[in-house]
């Protein structure tokens, strides 16, 4: 008998939703989308635009469903401003959007391409059309950035993912301002050997506020000698010590199987970067980049994963030896 492994994810039969077709200027791909819910329900999307040059920059799509109907910005929506910020000189890229009710305002950390290598870039905005930057709040090389919605014991809050000789694992850092940042913690290590997150992981969208605590859906990069795999596992942190890992899976939860997942520029990648959840407040809406190509939507519910994660996962602690 051969037993199924459990789905947590289905892909939307309409997937791909986004490809650079839909777009009204010439691009090459659009990817790793950021995504919020709007005061009026519909469902924003901050698209990652890569040109010909290789460069990225961000795009709204909006829809009423959050499936079709997309309407997206007839320009870009936020490019590269190379004279303030030379760290954007080769392009912005993978925005998380975290809305904050005490700031009455979105957040975005996004990637921003430097001589350097990537460092995390902080922006405000209102209505995602005017946007207030608070430039590289973390230096090279480090990415795959999401604020927390609220202060948490009274600082602000951001997960990120710096590389350094030891390896490519998940940090916590708070800040009293939002621009100076400290205490950081290493809060989730990639795994050694033949495991799917061996040697470097990464937040993918931003954690998902449950009463059990923050559930964090990650991806785990494992090299092999055809490429890269990119593929998603899960986490759950506690909802007051958030650097405290109170359970993790061993097992990959979706991972790249879709021909639209499999082939594109970079293929073998499934890479979400936000989600939005259903007014009934379980289902919730991944939007991933697929191949480096397109934008696509899988479903899932928090309970579901929340209970897996109990059935499955275990403690997880940091070792810095
Ligand atoms: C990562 C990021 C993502 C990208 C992925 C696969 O390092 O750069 O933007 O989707 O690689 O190429």
């Amino acid at each position: 008998m051969h037993v199924q492994h459990e789905t947590l994810f289905d892909r939307h039969r309409g997937n791909p939703l986004l490809t650079a077709a839909d777009w009204p200027y010439p691009i090459n791909t659009v990817f790793n989308a950021g995504a919020t819910l709007l005061a009026d329900g519909s469902t924003l999307l901050l698209c990652r635009v890569e040109d010909r040059r290789g460069h990225s920059h961000l795009s709204a799509a909006r829809s009423r469903n959050g499936v079709d109907g997309w309407l997206v910005d007839p320009q870009p929506t936020l490019v590269p401003d190379i004279g303030n910020h030379p760290e954007e000189i080769w392009g912005i890229e993978d925005p998380r959007i975290t809305f904050v009710p005490e700031l009455k305002k979105y957040a975005i950390m996004y990637t921003s391409y430097s001589r350097g290598g990537p460092g995390v870039s902080l922006a405000f905005t209102e209505d995602f059309h005017k946007f207030e930057r608070f430039g590289v709040i973390m230096t090279p090389e480090d990415k795959d950035a999401a604020l927390f919605p609220h202060r948490v014991g009274g600082n602000w809050a951001l997960i990120h993912r710096p590389v350094t000789t030891f390896g490519a694992h998940i940090w916590i850092s708070y800040s009293p301002d939002l621009r100076h940042w400290g205490s950081h913690k290493m809060i989730l290590q990639a795994r050694r050997g033949a495991w799917w997150d061996a040697n470097k992981i990464g937040l993918s969208p931003p954690l998902i506020e449950t009463p059990k605590g923050w559930l964090m859906i990650y991806h785990g990069v494992r090299h092999t000698p055809s490429g890269c795999l990119y593929r998603l596992g899960l986490a759950l942190f506690d909802l007051h010590t958030p650097e405290k890992c109170v359970l993790r899976g061993d097992k990959w939860v979706f991972g790249p199987e879709a021909p639209y997942e499999r082939e594109g520029d970079v293929g073998n990648v499934v890479f979400p970067c936000g989600y939005t959840v259903a007014p009934d407040g379980d289902t919730v809406h991944l939007y991933y980049g697929a191949a480096d190509t397109c934008i696509a939507l899988a479903t899932g519910s928090i309970r579901h994963l929340l209970d897996w994660l109990q059935r499955h996962g275990q403690p997880s602690a940091v070792n810095l030896a």
